[in-house]
């Protein structure tokens, strides 16, 4: 080849180099290309033009006549709108979320009014001292869901005392009381300070495997923090959940649980099932790491321990006591003593039996933490 050719090559390849780069960063980068290219035939929602969570309400608020020969619910609501304006300047005061939904039945319940549901789900939420986020999250839950005409019920679980919180036995304890009132296809486990965006993001299970849902919160930017997270909001049916054996009861503080969980779930042959990018989007209420909730210098220990342990801990090795158990207008309270963490010795009761005299002194357990 002539030098004269060859420096043509060379200033060729240069410049098809320096147009890949461009065209690499006008897409925005490896993952955005991938999201281009892998592209699920959803349509890219534009989260500039939001609409208010109470859109539509009063059409599914009409009155009828009576439930006989109702239809069944189609596979997707007429009533969804997209991508939803979130604020959270003000807090909601709980008399004024009942008024805005005058369906909810006690407990926190409801069916649609027009057509046979075709699906029933149960939110379980582990709580302990966070009532304006648990304002916030009733606010915007209970249009969101009646939008997409399901049945659903909402259950708070409340840890008593002020000992090291525990999220995943919490939640354990939820899907065991909540299978108490109904056989609920759907169970959606749900942190409290996590708002959906996009009503298209339906409450429903992947009958297949696990899914996880809050896959773009705003706190990680809208993106996937690493590949195996499953933390926040997730949905399994209750085959799935006892098929993993629950959640593990042993990790007390913050962090590891939900990493426990996805290997779980694999351990169990089951894998991570997820919606697209655009739909899993969630804002988190800002918040500091709460006092009771540090986090657990055991995660790596039983992380590391999680193939051996799976199946000894989980629902199958599960005890609480439940203290109360209440029917608000707006969900259904549960408090339950899970024992006082690590370290101590407790007199609990396997399988959520109740001795006596453990409805005395309920109310109010937990405040102060
Ligand atoms: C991870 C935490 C998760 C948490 C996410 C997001 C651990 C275990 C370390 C081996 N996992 O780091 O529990 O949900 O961050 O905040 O700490």
């Amino acid at each position: 080849m002539s030098p004269w050719l060859d420096r043509q090559c060379t200033f060729l390849i240069l410049v098809a180099s320096q147009l890949c780069f461009l065209v690499y960063y006008s897409f925005g980068g490896l993952q955005n290309m991938v999201d281009f290219f892998s592209w699920s035939g959803e349509p890219a929602w534009d989260y500039t033009k939001t609409h208010d969570v109470y859109t539509n309400l009063s059409l599914i608020q009409r009155p009828i006549a009576g439930t006989q020969g109702l239809p069944d619910c189609p596979e997707k609501s007429p009533y969804l709108v997209g991508p939803l304006s979130i604020q959270f300047d003000r807090i909601p005061s709980l008399a004024g979320i009942e008024e805005r939904n005058p369906l909810v039945q006690e407990g926190g319940f409801y069916t649609p009014p027009h057509c046979l549901p075709q699906y029933r789900t149960a939110l379980i939420i582990p709580h302990r001292n966070r009532e304006t986020h648990l304002r916030h999250f009733l606010y915007y839950l209970h249009p969101f869901l009646q939008r997409q005409q399901l049945q659903y019920g909402i259950y708070i679980i409340h840890q008593a005392g002020n000992q090291t919180f525990n999220r995943a036995k919490l939640l354990n304890v939820g899907v065991k009381e909540a299978l108490r009132d109904e056989e609920w296809d759907c169970l959606f486990l749900h942190d409290v300070d996590l708002i959906p965006e996009n009503d298209h993001n339906l409450y429903i299970c992947d009958n297949q495997n696990p899914k996880h849902v809050s896959i773009a919160m705003n706190k990680f930017g809208y993106r996937l923090p690493y590949k195996t997270y499953f933390g926040g909001v997730s949905a399994v049916t209750p085959e799935q959940y006892l098929q993993m054996n629950g959640f593990p009861n042993e990790y007390w503080g913050w962090g590891g649980e939900d990493d426990d969980i996805a290997t779980r779930l694999q351990l169990a042959g089951m894998r991570i099932s997820r919606p697209p990018l655009s739909l899993g989007r969630y804002k988190m209420i800002k918040h500091k790491l709460d006092r009771g909730n540090e986090e657990n210098p055991k995660r790596f220990d039983l992380l590391f321990r999680t193939r051996r342990s799976w199946r000894q801990d989980g629902m199958n090795s599960l005890s609480y006591i439940i203290l109360s158990r209440q029917r608000m207008p707006l969900f259904t309270n549960i408090t339950a003593d899970i024992g006082p963490g690590p370290g101590s010795k407790s007199q609990r009761v396997t399988q959520g039996r109740k001795p006596k005299g453990a409805e005395a002194g309920v109310s109010g357990t937990s405040k102060g933490t």
